[in-house]
């Protein structure tokens, strides 16, 4: 099977998931033809099953805003058609299941299938806008096939756009090998005393993800317990919530890491991790934490109760519930053996659930299906 694979290459969970699919794919024999503006930041193996093609978006006076979205349909076609691609799964709607649609007109001929995976923020901040609602719907239907990373994406779209199509929900993986490094010990203390904890928050610091709700919760733990929050990621509420550090005069206790390529050391020293999105449609920070035996103190939103189970894994709490936020983080790092035992059931839940070796076979399955249809 030949399969090309368009994502999003910069930072983010939807890159990060296609990238791992891909490389798995890959190392299963599959031929794997990823297309996108830049190499996706994961894909840094050599493997002579693996090709990277690069769209270019021609510059032209005319252009306030060159139209990618037609230069990645024409390099879809063009890979599709000589490389004689059986499958192109597109990660994260828009606009590529649009292109994909495009370059399927422009292959009338060409017998090949085109699987879209929804994978948050396409449906529930753009899809649902009114200036990509119709677009996205179309190109959703107009896909072959249709895979949501949780139930609550799939219901979710299929409430927004009111349709009937069938989607497979193949939640997302854990899209790394558990290392922890030889000098984890040495590398806590670069950050704190024995008798301190790190509570750590990863994330694109997008409205979303609500960060300066981390500051808070941090002020109010401080009051009872020492603890170092890493903020780990950079965007557009980083000085709002740097701002918000200096006013509460916590700054020595609060550090913005910025973006960091290698968030599994980070994790290795982590003891709580903190998410209070207002909406999430999975989370893969989360799961990734629980994947390090992290207990997750995260919102009830969106699909993350599929992910971080409340009072097994970690706590879930209300959007913008600063004190469930703080009491909660409180709780787990008051007592040593809860914050064990959750953090055993993370990693539990994460294995069981979803490794790898679960997940990429239902992409393959699905993949067969769809091409057997
Ligand atoms: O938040 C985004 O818009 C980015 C997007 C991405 O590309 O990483 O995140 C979404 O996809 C992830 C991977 O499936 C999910 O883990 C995130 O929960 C989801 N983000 C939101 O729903 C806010």
């Amino acid at each position: 099977m030949k399969i090309g694979i368009t994502c999003y290459p910069t930072y983010g969970g939807s890159g990060v998931v296609a990238t791992e699919l891909g490389k798995k794919l890959a190392d299963q024999g599959f031929e794997v033809h990823f297309i996108s503006y830049a190499l996706p930041y994961r894909l840094n193996i050599l493997s002579s099953n693996i090709f990277f093609h690069e769209v270019e978006v021609l510059q032209y006076p005319l252009f306030e805003y060159p139209p990618y979205s037609l230069s990645l349909a024409s390099k879809m076609a063009e890979v599709i058609e000589y490389q004689n691609l059986d499958l192109l799964h597109v990660h994260y709607a828009i606009p590529h299941a649009t292109s994909a649609f495009l370059a399927k007109q422009l292959l009338k001929n060409k017998d090949f299938k085109v699987i879209t995976t929804l994978h948050g923020t396409d449906i529930t901040l753009l899809g649902s806008d009114p200036s990509y609602l119709k677009i996205t719907q179309f190109s959703i239907e107009e896909s072959s096939g249709v895979t949501a990373v949780s139930e609550y994406l799939k219901n979710e779209t299929l409430r927004v756009f009111g349709i009937k199509k069938e989607i497979e929900v193949i939640p997302n993986f854990i899209p790394f090998n558990i290392t922890t490094p030889i000098n984890r010990a040495q590398l806590r203390r670069q950050f704190v005393d024995d008798d301190e904890f790190i509570i750590t928050h990863i994330s694109n610091f997008r409205p979303v993800k609500r960060i300066t709700d981390v500051i808070l919760t941090a002020e109010k733990v401080l009051k009872k317990k020492k603890i170092k929050v890493l903020m780990v990621g950079d965007g557009p509420d980083r000085f709002k919530a740097e701002e918000q550090c200096r006013e509460a005069k916590i700054c020595d206790r609060v550090l913005f890491l910025g973006k960091q390529e290698n968030i599994k050391d980070i994790l290795s020293i982590t003891d709580v991790a903190i998410l209070p999105s207002s909406s999430e449609s999975f989370g893969l920070v989360a799961l990734e934490s629980m994947a390090y035996g992290i207990p997750v103190v995260s919102t009830n939103t969106g699909g993350l109760p599929e992910v971080n189970i409340n009072g097994e894994t970690g706590y879930t709490v209300d959007v913008g519930d600063i004190d469930g936020f703080a009491d909660a983080v409180l709780e787990i790092i008051s007592n040593r053996d809860l914050a064990s035992e959750l953090g055993q059931k993370a990693a539990q839940i994460s294995r069981d659930n979803f490794a790898a070796e679960k997940i990429i076979p239902q992409y393959i399955n699905y993949y067969r299906k769809i091409l057997g249809g």
